[in-house]
């Protein structure tokens, strides 16, 4: 992504946490300033435009290291953030569930203590190789500080990894989920802003909220979506990615990301409208292959329609369904697409199994339909339309009778 469209994002970002932006400033680095990361004269620009401006924030599009950080925020006299922290409480202020805010906290303090491990092991290391004279005079007093600090976070971790676990196990999320595995699912996934709530709400009736503001959607919602072939599949609305999305919050997500990583089916939603929907493609395949989902079937859902020039749309549609959310153009053949996947997909079988096999009737559901069961001595007549693995699988554990 260009270094502008980066900016004009990053831009948007803070916007949407309610911060004003009121100037940008970019430099071409040839080299890199280890105390500051952007050149001695930019330093100096910058802090004027600030103080011009009335600015109490700067907002770096790159990371920077701990040290360049707390250089620049000294020279600058401004809180000074990056992308990932930007991103970080942005999250924090969306996260609605418990589960939700655990993920978030567990991600700042991951950010927080790596920042802790890189400052510290800066430290000792010019300490060692005799280092400038001020580093070492903080070194007894930093050291300890930056253990305690390092020892608290890990403890918080742990302890928020515990909750998580405990939330993970508890009644009603363990019964969703039992019920969701009984149908396959479908998983909306994209770049942030793409519209993967307002197809959601589209093609379910769901009512799940939708914002012109980036991440609005961070704890996963499931529906069931009732196919034209007859097939009811569960639908999942998922969190976005964006370009550089910090690693630290996909790691924190995972949990939320399940519904992902069981789908047998990804509609990959693209803002169509956007001028950069081949970069937020290329985004979301990076994202999704980095989360090991790269396998999973994708279908390319080209949304927002509505806003682009009719002529241009016939070429989209040569990859991928073109629809429009807010009009409903495209919806039904959405629905056609999704029911033609699985049909493609799934073959009948009719098996008798042991009825103590009850494993093999949650296969049968989790991979496709059950269409009858009897149950008579001990074992189960079941008629299923499933996906080929599973029905090898039955066919495998069938009895002859
Ligand atoms: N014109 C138009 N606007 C749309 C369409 N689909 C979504 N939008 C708008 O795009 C914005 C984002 O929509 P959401 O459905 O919240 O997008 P999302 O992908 O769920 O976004 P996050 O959850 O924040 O990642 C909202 O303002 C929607 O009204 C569409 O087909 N046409
Ligand atoms: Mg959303």
């Amino acid at each position: 992504m260009a270094c502008e469209d980066s900016l004009a994002e990053l831009a948007a970002l803070a916007k949407g946490l309610g911060v004003d932006v009121v100037g940008q400033v970019t430099q071409r680095l040839k080299e890199i300033d280890p105390r500051t990361f952007i050149g001695r004269g930019k330093v100096a620009e910058l802090a004027r435009m600030a103080r011009e401006r009335g600015a109490t924030l700067a907002v770096f599009d790159d990371s920077l290291s701990p040290v360049q950080a707390r250089n620049l925020e000294r020279e600058l006299q401004l809180r000074l953030i990056d992308r990932s922290q930007l991103i970080l409480d942005i999250f924090a202020q969306r996260a609605r569930s418990s589960e939700g805010k655990i993920q978030v906290e567990m991600a700042q303090l991951s950010y927080l203590q790596a920042r802790l491990t890189r400052q510290w092991s800066h430290l000792s290391r010019l300490s060692a190789s005799g280092g400038f004279g001020g580093y070492v005079g903080a070194r007894g007093p930093g050291e300890t500080q930056l253990e305690v600090d390092r020892r608290r976070a890990r403890r918080r971790l742990a302890l928020l990894a515990a909750k998580l676990r405990a939330v993970e196990r508890s009644h009603t999320l363990q019964r969703q989920r039992r019920q969701q595995r009984s149908y396959p699912m479908v998983a909306l996934v994209g770049y942030t802003n793409a519209g993967k709530s307002s197809l959601m709400n589209a093609l379910t009736k769901a009512a799940v909220e939708v914002a012109d503001r980036p991440f609005s959607t961070l704890d996963p919602t499931v529906r069931r979506l009732r196919l034209p072939s007859g097939l009811q599949v569960m639908l999942a609305d998922t969190v976005g990615f964006i370009h550089r999305l910090p690693h630290l919050l996909i790691e924190a997500f995972k949990a939320t990301l399940e519904e992902v990583r069981n789908a047998s089916l990804l509609l990959h939603v693209a803002d169509l409208s956007s001028a950069l929907r081949g970069e937020q493609i290329e985004v979301v395949d990076r994202v999704l292959a980095e989360i090991g989902v790269g396998q999973i079937p994708r279908l390319l859902v080209k949304n927002k329609a509505d806003l682009v020039d009719c002529a241009w749309l016939k070429d989209e549609a040569n990859d991928g369904v073109v629809v429009s959310a807010v009009n409903g153009q495209g919806i039904d053949r959405l629905r056609s697409q999704i029911s033609k996947f699985f049909a493609d997909l799934q073959q009948e079988v009719t098996v008798t199994v042991p009825a103590a096999r009850a494993d093999l009737l949650a296969i049968a559901h989790r991979s496709g339909r059950v269409l009858s069961v009897e149950y008579q001595d001990g074992m189960v007549l079941m008629r299923a339309l499933v996906t080929p693995s599973a029905a090898a699988a039955l066919r495998r554990a069938a009895v002859e009778i």
